[in-house]
């Protein structure tokens, strides 16, 4: 079953800038990813984690949620405007070919997959169908996803979120395992401490504050409700925890309501 893997726009992107990529975090990730994928079965750590059956889904960052917040868009406000619908997609695109270059200067089978071309919203729901990525997985291709705009039933075009794809694709392929990678290494009670796992949303409600940078999908409080939700476990971890997370193992925040 496959492993499902977000990178967040705090990974690839710096928040701090408009548009641009954090190179050096990229490559890190990219060339983990790298090693992972071309490891044989066998290799210490690997035995029950099958490197070819990976998807990756990337967030927004500074290339997506300052041009849908200057466009009005979010996850329940959507647009008519073409244009506006461009102005958010297009730089998500770019995103996603440098994504998907530096995957593949690591060795990494990795290939786009744009979810405006075949997602849609419905009564607030995402829905995404799964063959094609399912059929990519297969013929042993890596199908990158990104967050994005899609086609809102009633509602013109609204912002997808990376989080809400992770949690049709984990549903959709019967995922086992989802890892969330960001910018810190799990999710943080209010003392600044990583919460080893969490099976309520209550428990954490308290010390779940905003995203500091704009994020018109919700931050961190947005994303452990996400995962709550999902039927397969989910860590959140940071780049240090890449590795581990991949080899099978649960680095930062465990979250499974299971
Ligand atoms: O960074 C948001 O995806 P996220 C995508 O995963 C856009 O929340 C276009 C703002």
């Amino acid at each position: 079953m496959p492993t499902v893997l977000k990178l967040g726009g705090s990974v690839v992107t710096r928040k701090d800038g408009v548009e641009q990529v954090a190179v050096a975090r990229l490559e890190r990730a990219a060339g983990i990813i790298g090693r992972f994928h071309g490891r044989d079965g066998d290799a210490a750590g690997a035995a029950d984690v099958d490197a070819a059956d990976l998807v990756v889904v990337h967030g927004g960052g500074s290339f997506g949620h300052p041009n849908a917040e200057r466009r009005g868009v979010t996850t329940s406000e959507g647009t008519h405007d073409a244009a506006a619908v461009r102005d958010i997609h297009d730089p998500m695109r770019e995103l996603n070919r440098l994504v998907v270059g530096a995957l593949s200067e690591a060795g990494v089978p990795a290939v786009q997959v744009a979810p405006l071309s075949a997602g849609h919203r419905v009564d607030g729901e995402f829905r995404q169908p799964v063959d094609a990525v399912a059929a990519l997985l297969a013929e042993g291709f890596i199908p990158v996803l990104h967050g994005d705009v899609v086609a809102t039933a009633g509602g013109g075009v609204t912002v997808v979120s990376g989080d809400e794809l992770v949690t049709t694709l984990a549903t959709g392929l019967d995922a086992d395992r989802v890892g969330l990678c960001s910018d810190v290494p799990g999710v943080l009670d209010a003392g600044g401490a990583v919460v080893d796992r969490i099976e309520r949303f209550e428990d954490v409600a308290d010390a779940l504050g905003g995203s500091e940078a704009t994020d018109v999908t919700g931050g961190m409080a947005a994303k452990v409700r996400t995962l709550l939700e999902l039927g397969a476990p989910a860590s959140v971890f940071d780049l240090d925890g890449l590795s581990a997370f991949l080899d099978g193992g649960s680095p930062g925040t465990w979250i499974d309501s299971t």
